[in-house]
C-alpha cells in the first residue's frame, strides 16, 4: 500500500520560505498534506459524480473533515498505533496509506475492496495492514472496541509470552502484535456522542487510564439535528470535563497546524502513560450527511455560507499562498495530478471484478477451524484426584454439578492459555485484592460462583469486574478479541443481555464477514438464561437463544448436563468464531447431570445432539433445562404406556444437528420439539419448519411444538409453573403425539 507521496522536483524550487516552520512542521510538510487533502475531497467528488451515474450505489464525503484527519494521522504512527476511524476519516486513511484506488474499490463494491471486498458501504474503512480496524455503520460501537484494544495492547506487554502462538487452538491462526507504548485513536460525530457507548468508554478508559485517544469531530450537525439539541449546552468537551486521568484539548478542526499540535500534545501524553486524551476538533460538514439527504432542507444558506468560508481545503490553499510555500502554479501542478490520479483510479476500480454471488457465504464463520469437526470430539479421561485453585486434593472421581465443571474448565483453559482473560459484573473474587492477600474475605466469584477463585489463582489483570454495563463487557470483548486476547466474559443474566445487543448483532459475530477475513474476533460470551427458579419472575427467567441463533457468525450453545457444559465451553474458548454460551441457572446444581470432571483436554463438537435415550414411537427434540423434564416424561410414558421416545439433545443450538433430528424422525415418524422459551417464533419454529419441509413424506402425524406460553415469566410460583412447560405438558403432547 503506497503513502500519496508528493512529488519531490516540487521542494526546492516551489518553498520560498526556506527553514521556516509551523508548531514545527516545515512547508514541504503542508504541501504533502493539502495534497492528501485535496485528494481527500476529490474521491468524494468522484464519488459524488459516480453515484449520480449510477455506478456506485452510496456516497458519504469526508468533505471538511480532511484538517483533522491529515493531523491525526501526522500525530500518530502508522502500522504501529492502532485506528477506529468512522465515515468522514477519508482524510486520515489516505495519509496513514491507503490508495485513491483502494477507496474507488470500495465504492464500486469490487472482489479486491480491501475494506470489505464488496460486503459494506463505501467509507467504512478496514486495511489490515495499517491497524486500521474494520467498523461497522453503527454509531459508537467503535469507541468500545478501542477501549478493548488498548486493554490488549496493554495485557500483551504486561504478558508477552501470551502473544506465542499455539497448534492445535484459534491462536493458530491469529497473530499477535503489541508495542509497549501504543495509542488506540478513535474518532466521532458530535451526535455520537449521545450514544451509551461513547460515555461507557471514557468511563472505562478514564479509570483504567488508556493510551486511547478520542478524536470528536464535530461539524454541528448529526444528519439534520444540531449539535444544540443533541449535546446539553451544546459543547461535549464541557460535558466530559470532569473525567479524571484525561488531556483535553477543544479546537479548531479546520486548520492542520493547530489540529496536529493539539493532536501531538494528546499523542504524547497517551503514550507517556498517563491515559486517555479527548480532542474536541470544530469542522465543518460542507456537503450533506450524505447522497441521500439534502441539507438545504434544514439549512440556511447564510449558514452554509459562514462554514463555506471555513472550509480546510481552500483555507489551507490560501495559507500555502499567503506564506509563500506555493505559488498559484504549484498549486494547480498538484491539483492536476491529483485530479488525474483520481480519474485513473476511477476507471481502474470500475473495471474491477466484482464478488462472484457464490462467495456471499465465505468468511461468516472461520475457514481455519472449524469447530464441529473430529478435531473438537475428545474421550474423557477422569482423574482421580483433582487440584483446585488453593491447592487442595481431592477426589475427582465424585460427580460435580455443571457450576463446579465450568469453573474448573475455565480455570484449566486459564493454565493452558494465557491469552484468555474474564470480565463481567462481580466475576471477580474481589476487586480490593489487598483483603484477598490479607486473607480477610473468600471471595465472591460471580453471583453463581461461576469464576469463584479464579483471580485470586490468576490475577487481577486476568479476572476482573467491569461495569454494570453490558454493552461495556461485549464492546470491550470484541476489540479484545481483534487483537488475539480470548476474553471469555461473563453476562450476569440473560434477561440483561439488550444493552449489548448492538455489539452482538452488528459487531461481534460479523467482523470477520464485514472485513472479508481481515479482522475476526472470537470471544465466549457465558450467559446465565433460563426459568424454573422459583420467584425468579419476569427479569430473572428469560430465554430468548432464537434471538442469536437469527445471527449468522454467531456459535449458540446450551449444554443441559455437567459433562456436556464441560466439553463445550472447552471447544467455545478453543475455537476460532465468537460464542455465545448459555448456561441454565437451575442446571448449575441440579442432581440431574452431574458428572467427574472429564479432564483438562475434554472436548464436544459443535453441532452434534446426543441420542439421550433411544426410542422407535416419537422423537422428542429439545435442550436445556427442559431436557431432564423431558426424560422424566419419557420414562414415565414407556412405565405407563409402554410409549418409546427417542429423546434427542441438541446441545448446540447454531449451528444445529440436522442428521441427527433426521435420522430419528426417519425411524420414528413422529416429532415434538420441545422448548422453555415462549412458543411463537421461539428455536423449536425454525426445526418444526425444516421437518415439514424436508421430512414431510416420513411423518405419520403433524409436527408439534410445546414451550412456554406467549408472555413473560410471573413471579407466584402457581403463576410459573402454568408458564413453563412442565412434566405433565410434556407427557401429555408425547401422548398424544404417540397416539395420533
Ligand atoms: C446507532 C445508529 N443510529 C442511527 C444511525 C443513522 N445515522 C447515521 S450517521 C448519523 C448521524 C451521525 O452524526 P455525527 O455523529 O454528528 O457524525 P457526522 O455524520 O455528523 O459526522 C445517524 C443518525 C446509525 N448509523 N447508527
Ligand atoms: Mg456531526
Amino acid at each position: 500500500m503506497a503513502t500519496t507521496k508528493v512529488d519531490p522536483k516540487l521542494n526546492d524550487s516551489e518553498i520560498k520560505k526556506k527553514g521556516k516552520t509551523y508548531q514545527g512542521l516545515t512547508g514541504q510538510r503542508l504541501i504533502d498534506w493539502y495534497r492528501i487533502m485535496y485528494t481527500s475531497r476529490r474521491v468524494d467528488d468522484r464519488e459524488i459524480l459516480l453515484k449520480r451515474q449510477q455506478k456506485v450505489f452510496f456516497q458519504i464525503s469526508g468533505a471538511g473533515h480532511e484538517a483533522i484527519g491529515v493531523a491525526a494521522a501526522a500525530a500518530l504512527k502508522t502500522e504501529y498505533d492502532w485506528f477506529f476511524p468512522y465515515y468522514r476519516d477519508r482524510a486520515l486513511c489516505l495519509a496513514l496509506g491507503a490508495t485513491p484506488y483502494e477507496m474507488l474499490l470500495g465504492a464500486v463494491g469490487a472482489a479486491d475492496d480491501p475494506s470489505s471486498g464488496g460486503r459494506q458501504m463505501p467509507s467504512h474503512w478496514a486495511f489490515k495492514a495499517l491497524n486500521v480496524v474494520t467498523q461497522s455503520s453503527a454509531t459508537g460501537t467503535q469507541i468500545l472496541h478501542a477501549v478493548g484494544c488498548a486493554e490488549a495492547g496493554r495485557y500483551f506487554s504486561q504478558h508477552p509470552n501470551a502473544a506465542r502462538k499455539a497448534e492445535g487452538d484459534y491462536r493458530q491462526f491469529k497473530d499477535v502484535q503489541f508495542q509497549g507504548d501504543e495509542i488506540t485513536y478513535v474518532s466521532l460525530g458530535d451526535g455520537t456522542t449521545s450514544e451509551g457507548e461513547f460515555w461507557e468508554a471514557m468511563n472505562t478508559a478514564s479509570n483504567r487510564r488508556l493510551p486511547v485517544l478520542f478524536c470528536v469531530e464535530d461539524n454541528g450537525y448529526a444528519i439534520s439535528v444540531p449539535v444544540e439539541v443533541q449535546t446539553s449546552g451544546g459543547n461535549i468537551s464541557r460535558l466530559v470535563s470532569g473525567f479524571p486521568n484525561f488531556h483535553f484539548e477543544e479546537i479548531d478542526g479546520t486548520d492542520p497546524v493547530v489540529a496536529y499540535a493539539a493532536l501531538k500534545r494528546a499523542a504524547d501524553y497517551c503514550r507517556a502513560g498517563h491515559g486517555p486524551a479527548f480532542v474536541h476538533a470544530h469542522v465543518i460538514r460542507p456537503y450533506s450527511h450524505s447522497l441521500s439527504d439534502d441539507e438545504r432542507l434544514y439549512r440556511p444558506d447564510s449558514e452554509r455560507q459562514r462554514d463555506a468560508a471555513r472550509d480546510p481545503i481552500s483555507c489551507l490553499q490560501m495559507f500555502l499562498l499567503r506564506e509563500g510555500i506555493l505559488d498559484e502554479k504549484g498549486i494547480n501542478k498538484i491539483e492536476k495530478e491529483v485530479d488525474e490520479e483520481v480519474q485513473a483510479a476511477a476507471d481502474r476500480a470500475l473495471a474491477a471484478p466484482v464478488p462472484q454471488p457464490d462467495t456471499i457465504y465465505n468468511f461468516v464463520y472461520s475457514p481455519d477451524l472449524d469447530p464441529t469437526s473430529a478435531a473438537f470430539d475428545t474421550k474423557p479421561a477422569f482423574a482421580a484426584v483433582e487440584t483446585a485453585a488453593d491447592g487442595k486434593r481431592s477426589a475427582a472421581s465424585q460427580p460435580k454439578t455443571m457450576a463446579d465443571l465450568i469453573n474448573t474448565t475455565l480455570r484449566d483453559e486459564m493454565r493452558r492459555d494465557e491469552r484468555i482473560v474474564i470480565f463481567g459484573e462481580d466475576v471477580a473474587d474481589a476487586s480490593r485484592e489487598e483483603y484477598i492477600k490479607q486473607k480477610l474475605i473468600k471471595g465472591k466469584g460471580g453471583v453463581f460462583k461461576l469464576t469463584s477463585g479464579l483471580q485470586m489463582e490468576f490475577g487481577s489483570d486476568r479476572v476482573f469486574n467491569s461495569p454494570l454495563a453490558e454493552a461495556n463487557i461485549v464492546g470491550r470483548a470484541t476489540g479484545m478479541a481483534v487483537r488475539g486476547l480470548k476474553p471469555v466474559v461473563e453476562i450476569q443474566f440473560f434477561d440483561y443481555i439488550w444493552p449489548a445487543m448492538m455489539q452482538l448483532r452488528d459487531e461481534l459475530p460479523i467482523i470477520r464477514w464485514r472485513s472479508n477475513n481481515a479482522f475476526s474476533a472470537p470471544a465466549v460470551v457465558r450467559v446465565a438464561i433460563g426459568g424454573y427458579l422459583t420467584g425468579g419472575a419476569i427479569y430473572h427467567s428469560q430465554c430468548g437463544e432464537s434471538i442469536f441463533t437469527h445471527t449468522p457468525g454467531l456459535r449458540v450453545v446450551f449444554p443441559s448436563n455437567a459433562l456436556d457444559a464441560a466439553g463445550l465451553l472447552r471447544t467455545a474458548i478453543r475455537c476460532d468464531d465468537p460464542v455465545l454460551f448459555l448456561e441454565h441457572k437451575r442446571l448449575y446444581r441440579e442432581t440431574y447431570g452431574r458428572a467427574p470432571y472429564p479432564g483438562p483436554d475434554y472436548m464436544v463438537p459443535f453441532g452434534k445432539a446426543k441420542i439421550v435415550q433411544p426410542g422407535t414411537d416419537l422423537t422428542v427434540i429439545t435442550y436445556g433445562a427442559v431436557l431432564p423434564r423431558a426424560l422424566q416424561a419419557a420414562q414415565k410414558l414407556e412405565r405407563e404406556h409402554q410409549i418409546s421416545v427417542e429423546l434427542v439433545d441438541l446441545r448446540c443450538l447454531s449451528p444445529f444437528d440436522w442428521d441427527a433430528i433426521a435420522t430419528s424422525v426417519k425411524k420414528t415418524n413422529r416429532a415434538l420439539i420441545a422448548y422453555e422459551d415462549s412458543l411463537s417464533w421461539g428455536y423449536g419454529a425454525e426445526i418444526a419448519a425444516r421437518i415439514a419441509d424436508q421430512l414431510f413424506h416420513h411423518l405419520d402425524a403433524p409436527v408439534k411444538r410445546i414451550a412456554a406460553t406467549d408472555t413473560f415469566v410471573a413471579y407466584q410460583p402457581i403463576l410459573e409453573d402454568a408458564i413453563l412447560p412442565q412434566v405433565s405438558d410434556l407427557f401429555r403432547a408425547m401422548k398424544d403425539l404417540a397416539e395420533f
